[in-house]
């Protein structure tokens, strides 16, 4: 079954001294799981950062600036034609207060204790990359939601240039 298309997505790591900002997902897909914030880049938005910064706003209303591309993680559903692109960010400025939204309820994790076992099953590979600092792309082939059935993981200099999304929802 020939793969045919990806969609782009975004995740961002808020970090504040030894802390990492995680929401639990209340809703939708990872519904249970600690997550950064993030999801689909909108029509119109001309950088995958735009959408990125937009949804942090209506997940937990913080204000980011400054992201920085960490990562780019490839997800294959086994059975779904279509990829998921994840851009990984990580955000060290930020404005406001975290607050609760519809979509996530957020929380501050020291870094030495991050909640895997309640997070999506591939963080646990290359989340401690992101926390030393580290770029990286990574490749995971899921049977269902929680089986890793194969994975790719590397840590890069560079991260390649980004392209202007053209998928996704309005
Ligand atoms: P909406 O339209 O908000 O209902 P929803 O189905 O909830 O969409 P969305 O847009 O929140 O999904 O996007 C999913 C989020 O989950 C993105 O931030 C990317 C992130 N994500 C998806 N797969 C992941 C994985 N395997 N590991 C991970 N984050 C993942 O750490």
């Amino acid at each position: 079954m020939p793969l045919q298309s990806k969609k782009v997505l975004t995740l961002v790591l808020i970090r504040e001294a030894g802390r990492v900002l995680l929401g639990m997902k209340k809703r939708g897909f990872g519904k249970g799981n600690w997550n950064g914030f993030g999801g689909k880049v909108k029509i119109g938005e001309e950088t995958i950062e735009e959408g990125a910064i937009r949804e942090v706003y209506e997940e937990c209303s913080l204000t980011v600036s400054d992201l920085e591309k960490v990562g780019i993680l490839t997800f294959e559903f086994l059975g779904d034609r279509e990829l998921m692109e994840v851009h990984v960010f990580s955000a060290s400025f930020f404005e406001g207060i975290p607050k609760e939204s519809e979509e996530m309820q957020p929380r501050w994790f020291n870094i030495k204790r991050m909640p895997y076992d309640q997070m999506w099953p591939d963080d646990r590979y290359w989340f401690p990359l992101y926390l030393k600092g580290s770029r990286f792309t990574g490749y995971f082939v899921f049977a269902g939601l929680n089986k890793i059935v194969s994975q790719s993981l590397r840590e890069v200099e560079h991260l390649p240039a980004e392209e202007v999304p053209s998928n996704n929802s309005s």
